[in-house]
């Protein structure tokens, strides 16, 4: 048969509109309910949004913002959270007879958005060596097959355990207490491509790789800084706390590339005010950064900041919190006076008077914020940036203080959970202990692989075995042909799934798919009904307790997943307890509450109406765990991006239509985008020096300068060229589909993210295939 190709689908149907200057509004109502009923009809609608980040009932399997303390509205969700539930609690179904109809070669030739229209997974399924078409297999015997998998390897590190970040607290917590049962930390997740920089830079910098800040905070504060970041598609609710500290006084400064309609105005739809009026004015500033431009900018900053000081010495900076709570201030102040702001203005793009004016909002606000995600962490010098952003707030005392402080806002709506919970190729020896002594067991010490060098392992033979809890791990990770041809050499490859997806149909020599409860199913045990948790971006820890009948009775907890499996495994002889674990979750939050610092009494805590925020030491007493026993000043060689001559660097970012690689929709409606994804974002100057038009078809042609200089080319093809303001030498484009064009070797210093925002891209017109 012929493979169809992405761009066959929407090459004729993409339509360009105006883009957007604001956020949510009626729109965004009426897109909720219509998706709702689409995939749910009215009644699971109305009983699933009506429980929606409610006390007693689940939270939102879209993103990570917390809920507003106190004061919860009745409908405390957003249009894209909708979105969420929709697709999960959807009443479509794939088993059986779907795949006894479509091979796996004809589900390889969809596109992820047909893939995940099909519906929820119902049945545990296998694709048997050689085999075309996925059969249907009992849970006891896929648990054998994995199990008898695993004993066969040489050497636990030969396997590879992926996480992304919707598992809930008890199910990672199991999950990582079998993957080192069996003897590796081998344990990649999402977080690796995502917020990694933050964690790795915040450790260093502040002693903890969490955000600082509550919503109060946020709504208190004077100065509000949002770098790389699009709150009005991936964070909605956070334009309800924005709005709140807007009305409070706040200053808000935007440092994007693109100027996003959420970042300019929201209109809230659950308020009369936002249905009928203007709504209300976001940022005050918006600088239009070039891409990779952030550190330049912090240092710039630093520098102005400096300035004002010596000027006026002593009114400033925080000279009692440096001394009394910093180490390397001195370091930094003579480097950061060495800064060229003229190099500064080339690498943003902006003017002096952006430069001053953001600098002096620096200095005159006494409780300031930065918040940042994705246009920062995935960065080659992402770590450095969000060191700068750090030193920034050091040099003004602006941690562990009402209303100031950092906020890393997290992707998925578990992932910091997951990395509490030991989710981590590296945790530390503490926990590692506490855990052995928890449950007679002896965890590896050595570190495991990430989610890049997870690829490059079974890319090289060196592992064999991958399992994803959630997560598609194909299409979200970088060098999409290499890393596929990396699952095709596994013998097993296993996917803990609640829908359809491209690694469902890239997989080893055998394949399991095991279908799992979401977020929104009611999940029913020995003991009787059963709820799980979550932590917020915020630190913040509350319980999740779906209310929806299971569309199917074969569909099982990730939790009762795992305890599966390491049954299979381990016998019922093993010092870990599965099944009773599995039956009582209570009882997973009990050996929690005594392996992980901050949940002591955990089962009482989380019954609480508001669940409990666990410590952090720079926030709740300026207490800062590192190297020095303070808050470290980083010192960085300022690095960002000069555009080759006749190319574009090009960033891969969410439309309003998906979850990361779950497409919801073909619109991009704040950009003005509708019914297609393959278009590449231009500036019009850039459209008429490299000689294209607006709604010319193009290929990108990634160019990548290995260490020892020889240049690697990767591409994508069939783009539709949409006029833009973005940067001149910038461009833009949906992830997943140029996931080809990001290089697994391109990668963040330190933290090993790759580095999606920065693709170096020529356009070549694309050619008609012959018809
Ligand atoms: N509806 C919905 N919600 C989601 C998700 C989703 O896919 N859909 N994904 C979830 C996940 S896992 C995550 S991690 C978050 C992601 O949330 P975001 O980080 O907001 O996601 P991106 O779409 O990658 O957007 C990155 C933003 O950074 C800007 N940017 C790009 N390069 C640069 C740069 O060099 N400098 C600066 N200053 N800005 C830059 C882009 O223009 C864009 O506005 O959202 C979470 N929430
Ligand atoms: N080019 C480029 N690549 C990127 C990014 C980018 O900005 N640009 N962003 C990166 C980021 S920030 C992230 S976080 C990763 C995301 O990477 P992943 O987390 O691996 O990807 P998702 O698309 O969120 O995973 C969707 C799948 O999860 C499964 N799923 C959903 N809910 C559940 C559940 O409750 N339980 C189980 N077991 N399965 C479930 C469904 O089967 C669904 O198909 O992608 C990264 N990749
Ligand atoms: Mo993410």
């Amino acid at each position: 048969m012929t493979v169809r190709h992405d761009y066959e689908y929407d090459e004729d149907n993409i339509v360009v509109t105006d883009k957007k200057s604001y956020a949510a509004g009626v729109p965004a109502v009426l897109v909720s309910l219509q998706r709702g009923v689409e995939q749910m009809g009215a009644a699971r609608t109305a009983l699933s949004l009506a429980s929606l980040n409610q006390r007693k009932g689940f939270d939102c399997p879209g993103c990570a913002w917390p809920e507003t303390p106190g004061h919860r509205k009745h409908a405390e969700f957003c249009e894209n959270g909708a979105k969420a539930v929709a697709e999960e609690a959807t009443k479509r179904t794939v088993g059986p007879a779907f795949f006894a109809e479509h091979s796996v070669e004809d589900l390889l030739g969809r596109t992820e958005y047909w893939l995940g229209q099909q519906g929820r997974l119902t049945h545990p399924m296998v694709l048997r060596s050689g085999a075309t078409h996925y059969e249907p297999i009992g849970w006891d015997d896929a648990n054998a097959l994995i199990a008898d998998e695993l004993r066969s390897l040489t050497s636990p590190h030969e396997a590879i355990f992926y996480t992304s970040g919707r598992t809930s607290n008890e199910a990672a917590f199991l999950y990582q207490l079998l993957i080192r049962s069996y003897g590796t930390n081998n344990m990649p997740d999402c977080s690796n491509m995502c917020h990694e920089s933050s964690g790795s830079a915040l450790s260093a910098s502040i002693g903890i790789g969490k955000g600082s800040v509550s919503v109060p905070d946020i709504e208190n504060a004077d100065l509000i800084v949002i770098a790389g970041q699009n709150p009005g598609t991936n964070h909605p609710r956070m334009l309800s706390t924005l709005e709140k500290a807007k009305r409070n006084g706040a200053r808000v400064i935007a440092v994007n590339p693109l100027v996003e309609a959420g970042l300019q105005r929201f209109k809230d739809p659950q308020r009369v005010g936002g249905v009928i009026g203007d709504g209300i004015a976001i940022s005050d500033d918006y600088l239009q950064i070039r891409i990779g431009g952030d550190m330049a900018l912090f240092q710039g900053l630093g520098k102005l900041i400096v300035d004002a000081e010596d000027a006026a010495p002593g009114t400033v900076l925080d000279h009692d919190f440096i001394a009394r709570h910093t180490a390397g201030f001195d370091a930094w102040i003579e480097h950061i006076r060495r800064v060229d702001l003229d190099v500064v203005l080339e690498a943003t793009g902006l003017t002096m008077d952006q430069l001053r004016s953001t600098a002096d909002a620096m200095i005159a606000s006494n409780a300031t914020i930065i918040c940042w995600a994705m246009g920062l962490t995935q960065q080659t010098h992402g770590v450095a940036t969000i060191e700068e952003a750090v030193n920034l707030l050091l040099a003004r005392g602006m941690i562990g203080k009402p209303g100031a402080g950092v906020c890393p806002v997290r992707g998925h709506s578990n992932v910091q959970g997951d990395r509490t919970m030991g989710i981590w190729e590296k945790m530390p020896e503490a926990f590692l202990a506490a855990l052995d002594a928890e449950f007679g067991i002896r965890s590896p010490r050595e570190h495991g692989l990430d989610a890049v060098d997870s690829i490059r392992a079974m890319r090289d033979g060196q592992a064999s075995f991958f399992m994803g809890m959630g997560g598609n791990f194909v299409s979200a990770t970088p060098d999409t042909h290499v890393t596929e041809a990396a699952l095709r050499r596994c013998s097993l490859t296993v996917q803990v799934s609640t829908k359809l997806n491209r690694s469902h149909l890239v997989h080893g020599r055998t394949a399991l798919i095991l279908p799992s409860l979401g977020r929104t199913d009611k999940d029913v045990r020995a003991t009787g009904k059963q709820f799980v948790t979550v932590e917020d971006s915020m630190s913040m820890v509350h319980r999740s307790r779906g209310g929806l009948t299971p569309s199917s009775p074969h569909m099982r907890s990730e939790v009762a997943i795992v305890a599966g499996i390491a049954e299979a495994l381990f016998g019922s002889e093993h010092s870990v307890q599965w099944s009773k674990l599995a039956d009582d979750y209570d009882l997973i939050r009990d050996s929690i509450s005594r392996v992980v610092p901050g949940f002591e009494d955990f089962n009482r805590k989380v019954r609480q109406k508001e669940g409990f925020g666990l410590p952090h030491p720079p926030r709740d007493s300026r207490t800062f765990m590192t190297s020095t026993g303070k808050a470290n000043f980083g010192v960085n060689e300022l690095t960002w991006l000069p555009v080759p001559e006749g190319r574009l660097v090009l960033q891969t970012m969410r439309s309003h239509d998906q979850y990361n690689t779950t497409i919801y929709g073909l619109d991009d409606r704040y950009r003005g985008v509708k019914g297609g994804r393959r278009v590449v974002f231009v500036n019009p100057a850039d459209i008429e020096s490299l000689g294209f038009r607006d709604g010319d078809r193009v290929d990108l042609v990634s160019e990548w300068t290995r260490p020892d200089g020889s240049v690697e080319e990767r591409r994508a093809d069939a783009f539709r060229i949409v006029a833009f303001a973005t940067p001149v030498g910038n461009a833009a484009a949906y992830y997943p589909e140029t996931n080809p064009l990001v290089p697994l070797d391109h990668v963040a210093r330190k933290s090993n993210t790759p580095v999606s925002k920065a693709v170096v891209v020529r356009l070549v017109s694309h050619e008609l295939p012959p018809s």
